[in-house]
Protein backbone atom coordinates (compact mmCIF):
# COMPACT_ATOMS: atom_id res chain seq x y z
CA UNK A 1 0.00 0.00 0.00
CA UNK A 2 0.99 3.48 -0.93
CA UNK A 3 2.16 5.83 2.02
CA UNK A 4 -0.60 8.16 1.71
CA UNK A 5 -2.90 4.71 1.20
CA UNK A 6 -1.82 3.61 4.84
CA UNK A 7 -2.79 7.36 6.00
CA UNK A 8 -5.91 7.25 5.00
CA UNK A 9 -6.68 4.38 6.65
CA UNK A 10 -5.67 5.18 9.96
CA UNK A 11 -7.35 8.96 9.20
CA UNK A 12 -10.59 7.30 8.41
CA UNK A 13 -10.75 5.30 12.33
CA UNK A 14 -9.96 8.98 13.07
CA UNK A 15 -6.56 8.09 14.34
CA UNK A 16 -6.18 11.87 16.39
CA UNK A 17 -1.90 11.92 15.57
CA UNK A 18 -2.17 10.65 11.62
CA UNK A 19 -4.85 14.10 11.85
CA UNK A 20 -2.42 16.00 13.63
CA UNK A 21 0.18 15.08 11.32
CA UNK A 22 -1.71 15.40 8.58
CA UNK A 23 -2.61 18.50 9.04
CA UNK A 24 0.61 20.02 9.60
CA UNK A 25 1.36 18.72 5.86
CA UNK A 26 -1.48 21.16 4.77
CA UNK A 27 0.00 24.15 7.04
CA UNK A 28 2.92 23.61 5.17
CA UNK A 29 1.57 23.33 1.78
CA UNK A 30 3.55 19.80 1.64
CA UNK A 31 2.56 18.21 -1.30
CA UNK A 32 2.40 14.87 0.58
CA UNK A 33 -1.52 16.64 1.65
CA UNK A 34 -2.78 16.30 -1.88
CA UNK A 35 -2.12 12.64 -2.23
CA UNK A 36 -4.39 12.41 0.62
CA UNK A 37 -6.67 14.73 0.29
CA UNK A 38 -7.38 13.34 -3.12
CA UNK A 39 -8.27 9.38 -1.52
CA UNK A 40 -9.98 11.47 0.90
CA UNK A 41 -12.33 13.09 -0.94
CA UNK A 42 -15.04 10.71 -1.18
CA UNK A 43 -15.29 10.10 2.26
CA UNK A 44 -16.06 13.49 3.13
CA UNK A 45 -19.04 15.73 2.74
CA UNK A 46 -20.75 14.18 6.02
CA UNK A 47 -19.32 16.99 8.30
CA UNK A 48 -21.72 20.04 9.19
CA UNK A 49 -19.32 22.87 8.58
CA UNK A 50 -19.82 25.93 10.79
CA UNK A 51 -17.65 29.00 10.60
CA UNK A 52 -18.08 31.32 13.78
CA UNK A 53 -16.89 35.14 13.29
CA UNK A 54 -16.54 38.27 14.73
CA UNK A 55 -14.89 40.85 15.86
CA UNK A 56 -11.63 40.26 18.24
CA UNK A 57 -13.07 39.39 21.91
CA UNK A 58 -16.66 39.28 21.21
CA UNK A 59 -16.05 35.72 22.50
CA UNK A 60 -15.58 33.32 19.92
CA UNK A 61 -13.33 30.77 21.53
CA UNK A 62 -15.15 31.31 24.88
CA UNK A 63 -18.56 30.22 23.35
CA UNK A 64 -16.91 27.62 20.80
CA UNK A 65 -16.09 26.09 24.28
CA UNK A 66 -19.78 26.00 25.63
CA UNK A 67 -21.16 24.39 22.16
CA UNK A 68 -18.70 21.70 22.13
CA UNK A 69 -19.57 21.51 25.71
CA UNK A 70 -23.21 20.95 24.46
CA UNK A 71 -22.48 19.18 21.38
CA UNK A 72 -20.76 16.41 23.60
CA UNK A 73 -23.54 16.09 25.48
CA UNK A 74 -25.62 15.39 22.52
CA UNK A 75 -22.80 12.88 21.76
CA UNK A 76 -21.34 14.39 18.12
CA UNK A 77 -17.88 14.12 17.66
CA UNK A 78 -16.29 17.68 17.22
CA UNK A 79 -13.62 19.05 15.62
CA UNK A 80 -12.79 22.65 16.33
CA UNK A 81 -10.29 24.40 14.07
CA UNK A 82 -9.11 27.91 14.86
CA UNK A 83 -7.15 30.16 12.16
CA UNK A 84 -3.92 31.48 13.87
CA UNK A 85 -3.40 34.93 13.26
CA UNK A 86 -0.33 35.81 12.14
CA UNK A 87 0.62 38.83 13.74
CA UNK A 88 3.01 39.22 16.90
CA UNK A 89 0.15 38.80 19.60
CA UNK A 90 -1.09 35.79 18.63
CA UNK A 91 1.13 34.33 20.68
CA UNK A 92 -0.98 35.32 24.26
CA UNK A 93 -5.17 34.65 22.60
CA UNK A 94 -3.37 31.12 21.66
CA UNK A 95 -2.87 30.37 25.36
CA UNK A 96 -6.25 32.12 26.20
CA UNK A 97 -7.83 29.72 23.61
CA UNK A 98 -5.95 27.02 25.47
CA UNK A 99 -7.15 27.74 28.87
CA UNK A 100 -11.04 28.30 27.21
CA UNK A 101 -10.79 24.74 25.61
CA UNK A 102 -8.94 23.16 28.52
CA UNK A 103 -12.10 20.79 30.02
CA UNK A 104 -12.12 18.99 26.47
CA UNK A 105 -8.61 18.60 25.66
CA UNK A 106 -8.75 15.14 27.29
CA UNK A 107 -11.75 13.90 25.85
CA UNK A 108 -11.71 11.99 22.49
CA UNK A 109 -14.48 12.78 21.17
CA UNK A 110 -13.40 16.61 20.60
CA UNK A 111 -9.86 17.56 18.17
CA UNK A 112 -8.69 20.85 18.97
CA UNK A 113 -6.16 22.83 16.62
CA UNK A 114 -4.79 25.72 15.37
CA UNK A 115 -4.01 26.18 12.41
CA UNK A 116 -0.99 28.29 11.17
CA UNK A 117 -1.19 29.34 7.78
CA UNK A 118 1.99 31.63 7.78
CA UNK A 119 3.60 29.65 4.45
CA UNK A 120 0.88 28.78 1.94
CA UNK A 121 0.93 31.11 -1.15
CA UNK A 122 -2.34 33.17 -0.62
CA UNK A 123 -3.82 30.17 0.29
CA UNK A 124 -5.18 30.28 3.85
CA UNK A 125 -8.64 29.80 2.52
CA UNK A 126 -7.66 26.53 0.56
CA UNK A 127 -5.81 25.29 4.05
CA UNK A 128 -8.94 25.97 6.21
CA UNK A 129 -11.39 24.22 3.45
CA UNK A 130 -8.59 21.01 3.52
CA UNK A 131 -8.13 21.34 6.76
CA UNK A 132 -12.27 21.44 7.13
CA UNK A 133 -12.47 18.29 4.49
CA UNK A 134 -9.85 16.32 6.48
CA UNK A 135 -11.71 16.67 9.77
CA UNK A 136 -14.66 15.77 8.16
CA UNK A 137 -13.41 12.62 6.67
CA UNK A 138 -11.67 11.59 9.83
CA UNK A 139 -15.49 11.05 11.10
CA UNK A 140 -16.08 14.53 12.62
CA UNK A 141 -19.73 15.30 12.76
CA UNK A 142 -19.35 19.13 13.41
CA UNK A 143 -16.26 21.02 12.48
CA UNK A 144 -16.29 24.32 14.09
CA UNK A 145 -14.12 26.60 12.31
CA UNK A 146 -12.90 30.23 14.56
CA UNK A 147 -12.21 33.03 12.26
CA UNK A 148 -11.55 36.95 12.68
CA UNK A 149 -14.02 38.76 11.05
CA UNK A 150 -12.23 41.37 9.37
CA UNK A 151 -12.36 42.05 5.55
CA UNK A 152 -12.07 39.38 3.25
CA UNK A 153 -11.87 36.90 5.90
CA UNK A 154 -15.79 37.07 6.51
CA UNK A 155 -16.44 36.38 3.13
CA UNK A 156 -13.66 33.74 2.50
CA UNK A 157 -15.61 31.95 5.58
CA UNK A 158 -19.46 31.97 3.57
CA UNK A 159 -17.43 30.43 1.14
CA UNK A 160 -16.36 27.93 3.26
CA UNK A 161 -18.87 26.61 6.19
CA UNK A 162 -22.45 25.19 5.75
CA UNK A 163 -23.40 27.82 8.52
CA UNK A 164 -21.88 30.94 9.29
CA UNK A 165 -22.69 32.31 13.23
CA UNK A 166 -21.60 35.71 13.40
CA UNK A 167 -20.92 37.27 16.83
CA UNK A 168 -22.03 41.09 18.08
CA UNK A 169 -21.64 42.44 21.60
CA UNK A 170 -23.75 44.51 23.37
CA UNK A 171 -23.08 48.34 22.67
CA UNK A 172 -21.89 47.80 19.22
CA UNK A 173 -24.70 49.71 18.14
CA UNK A 174 -23.60 52.17 15.48
CA UNK A 175 -20.77 49.45 14.14
CA UNK A 176 -23.46 47.13 13.65
CA UNK A 177 -25.33 49.73 11.99
CA UNK A 178 -22.57 50.11 9.40
CA UNK A 179 -21.63 46.26 9.33
CA UNK A 180 -25.77 45.99 7.89
CA UNK A 181 -24.41 44.84 4.44
CA UNK A 182 -21.65 42.68 5.55
CA UNK A 183 -23.30 41.11 7.56
CA UNK A 184 -26.48 40.39 5.86
CA UNK A 185 -24.31 38.83 2.98
CA UNK A 186 -22.51 36.21 5.37
CA UNK A 187 -24.76 35.75 8.53
CA UNK A 188 -27.33 32.68 8.83
CA UNK A 189 -27.24 32.98 12.78
CA UNK A 190 -26.93 36.63 14.04
CA UNK A 191 -25.65 35.87 18.19
CA UNK A 192 -25.49 38.51 20.51
CA UNK A 193 -22.90 37.12 23.23
CA UNK A 194 -22.00 38.43 26.49
CA UNK A 195 -25.99 39.14 26.86
CA UNK A 196 -25.24 38.78 30.80
CA UNK A 197 -23.62 42.81 30.24
CA UNK A 198 -26.19 45.78 29.67
CA UNK A 199 -27.38 46.79 26.79
CA UNK A 200 -28.23 42.98 25.55
CA UNK A 201 -32.09 43.24 25.33
CA UNK A 202 -31.21 46.83 22.98
CA UNK A 203 -29.41 45.29 20.63
CA UNK A 204 -31.74 42.84 20.24
CA UNK A 205 -34.31 45.36 19.28
CA UNK A 206 -31.83 47.03 17.21
CA UNK A 207 -30.66 43.84 14.97
CA UNK A 208 -34.56 43.16 14.80
CA UNK A 209 -34.91 46.27 13.58
CA UNK A 210 -32.32 45.88 10.50
CA UNK A 211 -32.30 42.26 9.87
CA UNK A 212 -35.68 41.29 11.12
CA UNK A 213 -37.31 40.43 7.09
CA UNK A 214 -34.08 38.73 6.01
CA UNK A 215 -35.20 35.85 8.28
CA UNK A 216 -31.72 35.25 9.79
CA UNK A 217 -32.49 34.27 13.51
CA UNK A 218 -31.17 36.50 16.35
CA UNK A 219 -29.79 35.25 19.39
CA UNK A 220 -28.48 36.21 22.59
CA UNK A 221 -26.19 34.01 24.74
CA UNK A 222 -23.46 34.36 27.93
CA UNK A 223 -20.69 32.00 26.89
CA UNK A 224 -19.08 32.38 30.46
CA UNK A 225 -22.40 31.09 31.81
CA UNK A 226 -23.34 28.57 28.96
CA UNK A 227 -26.22 30.51 29.09
CA UNK A 228 -28.65 30.36 25.06
CA UNK A 229 -25.81 27.80 24.10
CA UNK A 230 -28.33 24.81 23.85
CA UNK A 231 -30.86 26.80 21.62
CA UNK A 232 -27.92 28.10 19.13
CA UNK A 233 -27.32 24.30 19.09
CA UNK A 234 -30.52 23.93 18.35
CA UNK A 235 -30.60 26.52 15.75
CA UNK A 236 -27.63 25.53 13.99
CA UNK A 237 -29.18 22.00 13.56
CA UNK A 238 -32.44 23.07 11.71
CA UNK A 239 -30.27 25.20 9.70
CA UNK A 240 -28.36 22.17 8.11
CA UNK A 241 -31.80 20.44 8.55
CA UNK A 242 -32.72 22.92 6.12
CA UNK A 243 -29.95 22.86 3.78
CA UNK A 244 -30.04 19.13 3.41
CA UNK A 245 -34.08 18.94 2.92
CA UNK A 246 -34.68 21.60 0.34
CA UNK A 247 -31.71 19.98 -0.96
CA UNK A 248 -30.75 23.84 -1.62
CA UNK A 249 -27.82 23.39 -3.75
CA UNK A 250 -26.90 26.23 -3.68
CA UNK A 251 -23.91 26.83 -1.16
CA UNK A 252 -23.96 22.89 -0.36
CA UNK A 253 -23.45 21.44 -3.89
CA UNK A 254 -22.34 23.53 -6.96
CA UNK A 255 -21.16 27.13 -5.22
CA UNK A 256 -19.18 25.23 -2.97
CA UNK A 257 -17.43 23.04 -5.32
CA UNK A 258 -17.00 26.02 -7.87
CA UNK A 259 -15.78 28.16 -5.07
CA UNK A 260 -12.90 25.84 -4.29
CA UNK A 261 -11.79 24.86 -7.72
CA UNK A 262 -11.26 28.42 -8.89
CA UNK A 263 -9.54 29.15 -5.52
CA UNK A 264 -7.50 25.85 -5.91
CA UNK A 265 -6.86 27.09 -9.90
CA UNK A 266 -5.56 30.68 -8.75
CA UNK A 267 -3.34 29.36 -6.08
CA UNK A 268 -1.98 26.92 -8.80
CA UNK A 269 -1.68 29.34 -11.54
CA UNK A 270 0.15 31.28 -9.03
CA UNK A 271 2.47 28.65 -8.06
CA UNK A 272 3.36 27.50 -12.02
CA UNK A 273 4.08 31.65 -12.88
CA UNK A 274 6.38 32.17 -10.27
CA UNK A 275 8.13 28.90 -11.30
CA UNK A 276 8.76 29.82 -14.62
CA UNK A 277 9.67 33.47 -13.88
CA UNK A 278 11.46 32.66 -10.25
CA UNK A 279 10.47 34.73 -7.22
CA UNK A 280 12.94 37.35 -7.70
CA UNK A 281 11.34 38.71 -10.52
CA UNK A 282 8.03 38.88 -8.80
CA UNK A 283 10.04 40.97 -6.16
CA UNK A 284 12.24 43.30 -8.56
CA UNK A 285 8.67 43.55 -9.75
CA UNK A 286 7.35 45.32 -6.86
CA UNK A 287 10.11 46.84 -6.21
CA UNK A 288 9.57 49.32 -9.29
CA UNK A 289 6.13 49.80 -8.39
CA UNK A 290 6.69 50.30 -4.67
CA UNK A 291 9.17 52.99 -5.95
CA UNK A 292 6.46 54.67 -8.16
CA UNK A 293 8.48 53.73 -11.19
CA UNK A 294 5.56 51.74 -12.71
CA UNK A 295 2.00 50.94 -11.89
CA UNK A 296 1.01 47.68 -10.46
CA UNK A 297 -1.57 46.75 -13.96
CA UNK A 298 1.45 47.41 -16.13
CA UNK A 299 3.44 45.58 -13.88
CA UNK A 300 1.09 42.35 -14.00
CA UNK A 301 0.67 42.83 -17.73
CA UNK A 302 4.29 42.26 -18.31
CA UNK A 303 5.33 39.87 -16.08
CA UNK A 304 2.25 37.72 -17.06
CA UNK A 305 3.76 38.17 -20.80
CA UNK A 306 7.42 37.49 -20.12
CA UNK A 307 5.83 33.71 -18.68
CA UNK A 308 4.52 33.88 -22.08
CA UNK A 309 0.66 34.12 -21.09
N1 LIG B 1 -19.24 39.02 30.38
C1 LIG B 1 -18.96 38.12 29.45
N2 LIG B 1 -17.69 37.97 29.01
C2 LIG B 1 -17.44 37.04 28.08
C3 LIG B 1 -18.45 36.24 27.51
N3 LIG B 1 -17.90 35.44 26.58
C4 LIG B 1 -16.58 35.73 26.56
N4 LIG B 1 -16.30 36.70 27.47
C5 LIG B 1 -14.97 37.27 27.78
O1 LIG B 1 -14.54 38.04 26.67
C6 LIG B 1 -13.12 37.93 26.53
C7 LIG B 1 -12.77 37.49 25.11
O2 LIG B 1 -13.24 36.18 24.93
P1 LIG B 1 -12.67 35.24 23.78
O3 LIG B 1 -13.47 33.98 23.81
O4 LIG B 1 -11.20 35.10 23.88
O5 LIG B 1 -13.01 36.10 22.49
P2 LIG B 1 -12.55 35.83 20.98
O6 LIG B 1 -13.60 36.43 20.13
O7 LIG B 1 -12.23 34.40 20.77
O8 LIG B 1 -11.23 36.69 20.91
P3 LIG B 1 -10.09 36.63 19.79
O9 LIG B 1 -9.84 35.19 19.45
O10 LIG B 1 -8.90 37.27 20.46
O11 LIG B 1 -10.60 37.43 18.63
C8 LIG B 1 -12.64 36.97 27.59
O12 LIG B 1 -12.16 37.70 28.69
C9 LIG B 1 -13.91 36.21 27.96
O13 LIG B 1 -13.88 35.74 29.27
C10 LIG B 1 -19.79 36.41 27.98
O14 LIG B 1 -20.74 35.77 27.56
N5 LIG B 1 -19.98 37.38 28.94
MG1 LIG C 1 -10.47 33.45 20.06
Amino acid sequence: MSKAGEVVKRLRKGDARAVARCLTLIENGDPGARSILKELHSRSGRAHIVGVTGAPGTGKSTLISSMTAELRRRKKRVAVLTVDPTGPFSGGALLGDRIRMREHFLDEGVFIRSLATRGSTGGVAASIRDAACLLDAAGNEIVLIETIGVGQDQVQVKDLAHTVVVIVIPRMGDEIQGMKAGLLEIADILVINKADLPGADEAAEQLRGLFGESGVPILKTAALENVGVGQLIDTLEEHYGKLQTERERGRTGLDFSRSQLLSLLRDRLLDRLVQRIGAGSIEAWAEKVAERRLDAHTAAEKILKSAGF
